[in-house]
């Protein structure tokens, strides 16, 4: 059975910390700054893979962490990058991401990188200027992407066998393909699509068998609603229509309430180039399904094909009918990137020097906004450098002046990125 829907726990790598270091030489007391940057963190990336058919793998693993970036050292070393974690996905998932953003994976090669590695921070080398001869602050490296992604597979079948319960489907599947669906005289045995693939030299088609649908299904009777959402993505159906039901309901009746509720789900669903398998014909007279086949065809004026999964008796003409009327998938277009697969547009967050002032009490004020809470993460307040560089660009950023203008004076508690601290700009 198919696992079809998981949730993940992603987390990009965190950005290398830059590092503070001076040069050491026998002959100069103290060196200028050679401290090198961190490296980038490592991106989580999701692969289309054909090689993996469900989502079963993500019942035993949930968390994926990419490498973080290395820091930086001495002698102007950098960190390295951190690695990206490629997590293969099985061709037709779908992805949600946690602000909202979804992709499409359907062919395989298709990538789409779902968490971003925080940057590294700079060495104290990139902060030396004329007037700063020996920075003594270097900035850390930026935590990566990290959130909870949802995974949903809508099965990638190129047929998709429907019918009422009990009308022989599972049956079907074994005897076309090495699936082995459980099989049994009574209604509902399957409960979740089963995927078989008919193997030829030169092409795989894969075939899903749906579970039974009931009349209601399409308005969310049984699990109908479910199921349906598979049907969707087929390029065929087999209608599988038993010729004589054990409960001694209507063939053509039956045959009604299966278009009925597929037309109800999606009109584009009764659009679908569609066979009509008549089963179990091992248990009727051969002239009576001769008779019932030839009826159908001139009703329906689509293939009508007499089988019996008992005696395999049609079988090979269904899978040589399913071949003939699927057409070849086209392969994946060369340099095809993200664009292809994102459904929506990235959302993307406000314009990034954006900030907001507000007071929180008599002498407290909070700054929101994210280039303030980057400044804040990059920098260790506990050092006076650092500290005085990172007020000096709250003051190029406005964020001071915006401040004075709410009533801010120095030495007022000011929050900024999370951290409440005494702000004394001079
Ligand atoms: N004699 C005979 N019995 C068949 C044939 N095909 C299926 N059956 C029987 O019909 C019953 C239902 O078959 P399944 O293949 O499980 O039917 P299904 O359509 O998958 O049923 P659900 O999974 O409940 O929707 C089982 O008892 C099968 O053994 C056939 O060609 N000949
Ligand atoms: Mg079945």
């Amino acid at each position: 059975m198919l696992t079809d829907r998981a949730q993940l726990e992603i987390r990009a790598g965190t950005g290398g910390n830059g590092s503070l270091s001076f040069r050491r030489e026998a002959h100069v007391p103290k060196g200028g700054p050679d401290g090198g940057d961190g490296g980038r963190g490592g991106d989580v990336v999701l692969r289309c893979d054909d090689s993996v058919r469900d989502l079963q793998s993500f019942r035993r693993r949930v968390h994926f962490r990419a490498e973080n970036g290395g820091h930086g050292s001495g002698s102007q070393r950098h960190g390295a990058d951190g690695e990206a974690l490629i997590v293969p996905v099985p061709p037709g998932t779908q992805v949600e991401r946690w602000d909202g953003t979804r992709y499409d994976l359907v062919r395989a090669g298709q990538e789409v990188t779902i968490a971003r590695g925080g940057s590294g921070g700079r060495g104290n080398t990139r902060f030396k200027s004329s007037t700063r001869q020996t920075p003594r602050l270097a900035e850390r490296g930026l935590p990566g992407d990290e959130g909870r992604i949802e995974l949903h597979l809508k099965l990638l079948a190129d047929v998709g066998l429907v019918g009422l319960p009990n009308a022989g489907k599972s049956s079907l599947l074994a005897r076309l393909t090495r699936a082995q669906p459980k099989v049994a005289a009574y209604p509902f045995t399957t409960l979740a699509p089963v995927l078989g693939v008919l193997e030829t030299a030169d092409r795989q088609l894969v075939i899903a068998d749906i579970p039974g649908l009931i009349e209601g299904a399409s308005g969310g009777a049984g699990l109908g609603h479910d199921f349906l959402a598979h049907v969707e993505r087929t390029r065929l159906l087999v209608h599988v229509l038993d010729l004589q039901p054990v409960d001694g309901s209507d063939p053509a009746e039956n045959h009604r309430v299966i278009e009925g509720e597929l037309a109800e789900h999606d009109p584009q669903l009764a659009e679908l180039p569609r066979i009509l398998a008549l089963s179990k014909a091992d248990l009727v007279p051969d002239e009576d399904a001769e008779a019932a086949a030839a009826e159908w065809a001139e009703r329906l004026a689509i293939p009508v094909v007499i089988t019996s999964s008992a005696t395999g008796h049609g079988l090979d003409r269904l899978g040589r009918e399913l071949l003939r009327r699927v057409p070849v998938a086209e392969p994946l277009p060369e340099a095809a990137g993200e664009d292809d697969v994102a459904e929506f547009q990235v959302f993307r967050p406000a314009a990034r020097g954006s900030f907001e002032v507000e007071r929180t009490g008599e002498h407290g004020f909070r700054v929101t906004g994210e280039a303030v809470d980057r400044l804040i993460a990059r920098h260790d307040l506990a050092n006076e450098e650092a500290l005085a560089h990172v007020e000096h660009r709250l003051r190029r950023m406005g964020v001071i002046s915006a401040l004075e203008a709410i009533g801010f004076e120095p030495g007022d508690d000011v929050e900024l990125g999370g951290v409440v601290f005494e702000l004394d700009p001079s």
